[in-house]
This record gives structure tokens, sequence and C-alpha cells, in this order.
């Protein structure tokens, strides 16, 4: 009896990650659509680099614990929203916005929720458009919509979000608040330089 309770668990788990690693297909789809459409028509490509991940079941039964949600796969599917993530990584900062509304023009996704970390940084520094889309899974005999959590950001963000990310959360101590400052200080500094890049791109006439 345990054994089949066991089995019949894993089976469901397994189900309902595959229906995220489908999420992420579709959208990644898309976005090598749009990078190759811009690859033949000669033009800079908006897209630099796609990364992508599954949340871990620890990570999600620690995100529901601390939230204060049921760890069952149901309230799993409906509070969280970043189970399935992808990470666009941008040359320029209008290719976010380039390719965001690109994503959002398409008729089957859905925006639920979108977080503009670079119009308004995160105290920290932290700057990046966050998206949560929608995107149906057709199975054999039925339909299910799945979210998946975008981030978008320049090579410049993401080089400091990754070792900010590293810094933070993975050296186990608290960051003392004269470190933060600097990290903070880095961030604009980088913010600057995008926005440096930006512009020389635009006088070289090579973003409109
Ligand atoms: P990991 O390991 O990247 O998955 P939500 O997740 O939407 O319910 P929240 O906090 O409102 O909750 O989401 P938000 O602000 O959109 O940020 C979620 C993710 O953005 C984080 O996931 C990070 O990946 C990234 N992020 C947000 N703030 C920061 C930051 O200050 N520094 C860095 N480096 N990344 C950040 P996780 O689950 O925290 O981590």
């Amino acid at each position: 009896h345990d054994e089949e309770t066991l089995v019949e668990s894993a089976m469901q788990l397994q189900q309902v990650m595959m229906l995220y690693e489908s999420g992420i297909r579709e959208i990644k789809t898309k976005l090598d659509i749009l990078a190759d459409e811009s690859r033949i028509s000669g033009k800079p490509s908006p897209i630099n680099a796609i990364k992508s991940r599954i949340k871990t079941p620890r990570s999600i039964v620690g995100k529901l614990k601390r939230r204060g949600f049921p760890v069952t796969l149901q309230s799993m599917m409906d509070n969280l929203n970043d189970i399935g993530g992808i990470r666009v990584i941008c040359p320029f900062i209008q290719d976010i916005y380039t390719v965001a509304d690109m994503l959002m023009r398409q008729s089957d996704l859905t925006l639920i929720e979108k977080k503009d970390y670079i119009s308004s940084p995160k105290p920290n520094g932290y700057r990046s458009l966050h998206l949560i889309l929608e995107v149906p899974i057709f199975l054999s005999e039925r339909t299910v919509p799945v979210r998946i959590e975008l981030q978008l950001r320049t090579i410049a963000m993401d080089f400091w979000a990754s070792l900010e990310h590293q810094l933070r959360y993975k050296s186990g101590v608290e960051v003392p608040p004269n470190l933060s400052d600097d990290l903070k200080h880095c961030a604009d500094v980088i913010a600057e330089t995008d926005e440096d890049m930006q512009r020389i791109a635009k006088d070289l006439g090579v973003l409109r």
C-alpha cells in the first residue's frame, strides 16, 4: 500500500514538472524564433543568451513554507509563479523592452504580472524586467495553463545580479551595511555604463 502511494505521488510530481518543462520549451522556442528572425534579416539580435531552470523540489517546499502556503502540488501550482524560470540576457537596455513587447503581443501568451525593476530599481540596486507569462500546454486530452517567470536583463545587469546573488544568498553571512552600499554603488555605475553603451550604439547607427 505504501509502495503504491509513493509511486502515485512520484508520478504526480513528474507530471507537474513535465508541464513546467514544456512551458519553458514553448517560450524558449518563441525567443529562438525572434533571434533567428533578426539574424536572417541581418539586424543585430536583441537577445544575447537564454538560460532556464526548474526550481528544485527542496526549494519549492522551502518557499511554500516561508509564505505559509500548504505544501501540496495544487498549492505549488496556484501560489508559486517561479517554478519554471527563463532568463533572457540582452545586449542593450532597449532590447529588453523590444523582446518583452514582442512576447506580450503573442496571442497565446497571457501577461499575468510585470515588475519593472529597471524603471524602479530595488533599493539594493537590482535591475531587471520580470514578467510572469501564462502559456497553454496542449496535452492529449486537455489544455493546462502554466506560469513561467521571465527575467530580462542586459549583460551588465546580469553580471551584477549573478555576483550579488552569490555574495548575498550563497555566502551564508549577512552582508554588512557598508558592503551593501558598495554593491549598490557598483549597480549604479553599471547602470550608467549601460546607458553610455546604448548611446554609443545609437550614435554609431547600430541601434535605432
Ligand atoms: P533564485 O535562486 O534566482 O530562484 P515571487 O518569487 O515573485 O513570489 P518576489 O520576491 O516578489 O517573489 O519576486 P521578484 O522580486 O520578482 O524576484 C524573484 C527573483 O528575482 C529572485 O528569485 C531572483 O532570481 C531575482 N531577484 C530579485 N531580487 C534580487 C536581488 O536583489 N538580487 C539578485 N541577484 N536577484 C534578485 P529567488 O527565488 O530569490 O532566487
